[in-house]
């Protein structure tokens, strides 16, 4: 086992990261930037060390600087988190190059699946079910033109270097087909000089849905279930559960499967999700994220496992701590985002001073914060303040505790996204399973 872990990652993850190690033995080293200097979880970490002057994001995203750090505390792994340097190739591999273990799939395994046209033709390889669209990258406009007219309009352009959602552009008719390859060609070199895009049939108000797997690196591969995260606004999700309300039980099972074919398809290794599209009976696989994922706690809770101590225990060389056929699935976890955000004003960041905080507890109450009254939120890194995530016997029964929990949360001094919670988990059509990711769009005008 790794006997030092550099957390290469700020704020919640990173707590999260420094609690599983601290419960399994391995000593902990945090990373931190000048505006994050004063936060408390770095405290709960065995070592801590500066590795950037500036406020913004640019020391959590620098190579060298992670990979000194790491030299000097004499960790021997690395935990990337999620964001920053998590789905960086070059990253893992100079980890590699430098004696320290990644804690995450291999450099290869991650380029071939960080591009998005590549990992599609791997899921159409291993036959796990993708959206009908162009076979690969488009090379001439014409044969995209040919393709969306057997497939029929409207279609959607992706870029392949893109994915959450950035890059795409949809089109109804031959030329506004044409223009959308160009538009997204354009924009896709300018944004990550890449501009290699691929086509799929556009599908109208989908589930996203998501399934957890975990490799080790003996070829083993199990899944921990899926979890619906459809409630999102421009791809910032808000809200996800699991099991899904969109599940039946032979389309849970399939989709299971099919996650599992992509991910020995893809020779991986540790924690990812292989995301879905849901429309009707019909999945589709769209894109992996070679990451532990914000939202991994619901999986957590409905699986019982420790998501971040697996990743952990295969990076090490260990196998998968248990087969598929032991893993039982039981109740129903919630989890919403808490975020510095002010959702009556189009969710403008609200970065700042938190002058009171009470957090919710008692059954089924689980809380992923770095924050406390005295934090004072940074202005330079993403938003999330806290996720609360509830767990119970049936979704009712959670819906009722989140209800609960986000009643009896206070935070003072900053606007959050407390309040739409509200709205949501008491919405007539959320509470009965029935939206989609276009749910809080139509719902709340947002
Ligand atoms: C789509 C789609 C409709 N049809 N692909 C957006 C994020 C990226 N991961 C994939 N996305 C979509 N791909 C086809 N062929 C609609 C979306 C989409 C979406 C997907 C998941 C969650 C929220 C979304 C919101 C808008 C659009």
């Amino acid at each position: 086992m790794f006997h030092r872990v550099l957390v290469a990652n700020r704020g919640e993850i990173a707590l999260r990261v420094i609690r599983a190690c601290r419960e399994m033995g391995i000593d902990t080293v945090a990373v931190h930037s000048k505006a994050d200097e004063d936060a408390a979880y770095l405290d709960f970490a065995d070592d801590r060390i500066c590795i950037g002057p500036g406020p913004s994001a640019q020391s959590y995203l620098s190579i060298p600087g992670i990979i000194s750090a790491a030299e000097v505390t004499d960790a021997d792994a690395v935990h990337p988190g999620y964001g920053f340097l998590s789905e960086n190739a070059e990253f893992a591999r100079t980890c590699k190059e430098h004696g320290i273990a990644f804690i995450g799939p291999d450099a290869e395994t991650m380029s071939r699946l960080g591009d998005k046209a590549s990992a599609r033709e791997l899921a159409m390889e291993a036959k796990v079910p993708t959206v009908p669209g162009s076979p690969g990258l488009i090379e001439d406009p014409n044969d995209a033109v040919a393709i969306a007219e057997k497939i029929g309009y409207p279609v959607l352009i992706k870029a392949t270097a893109g994915g959450g959602g950035r890059g795409m552009r949809v089109a109804s008719s031959k030329i506004s087909l044409m223009s959308a390859i160009h538009q997204a060609r354009t924009e896709a070199e300018q944004a990550f000089g890449e501009g290699g895009v691929y086509l799929e049939k556009y599908l109208e108000r989908p589930r996203h849905v998501e399934v957890q797997i975990m490799a080790d690196n003996f070829g083993n591969v199990i899944h921990l279930g899926e979890r619906e995260c459809s409630v999102q606004r421009r791809h910032q999700k808000l809200v996800e559960e699991a099991p899904s309300p969109a599940l039946d039980t032979s389309m849970r099972k399939a989709i299971g499967r099919a996650a599992v074919k992509m991910a020995k398809a893809a020779k991986y290794s540790g924690a990812g999700t292989v995301e879905f599209l849901v429309a009707g009976k019909e999945f589709y696989f769209i894109e992996v994220n070679c990451r532990i994922q914000v939202e991994h706690p619901v999986t957590e809770l409905v699986a019982g496992i420790d998501l971040v101590k697996e990743q952990i225990r295969v990076a090490a060389g260990q196998k998968l701590s248990r087969d598929q056929r032991n893993v039982k699935f039981t109740g129903h976890a919630i989890e919403a985002r808490i975020n510095a955000e002010d959702p009556a004003r189009d969710f403008r960041p609200s970065p700042g001073l938190i002058t009171k905080y009470i957090a919710p507890g008692g059954p089924g109450v689980r809380i992923d914060s770095h924050v406390y009254a005295g934090y004072r939120v940074p202005p330079n890194y993403d938003s999330l303040v806290a996720k609360l995530i509830v767990y119970a016997d049936t979704r009712e029964e959670a819906l009722d505790r989140m209800s609960r929990a986000l009643d009896e949360y206070k935070i003072e001094g900053i606007k959050t996204t407390i309040p739409i919670h509200q709205e949501i988990v008491r919405n007539a059509f959320f509470r009965r399973g029935d939206y989609d990711t276009g749910f809080l769009e139509e719902f709340f005008s947002v």
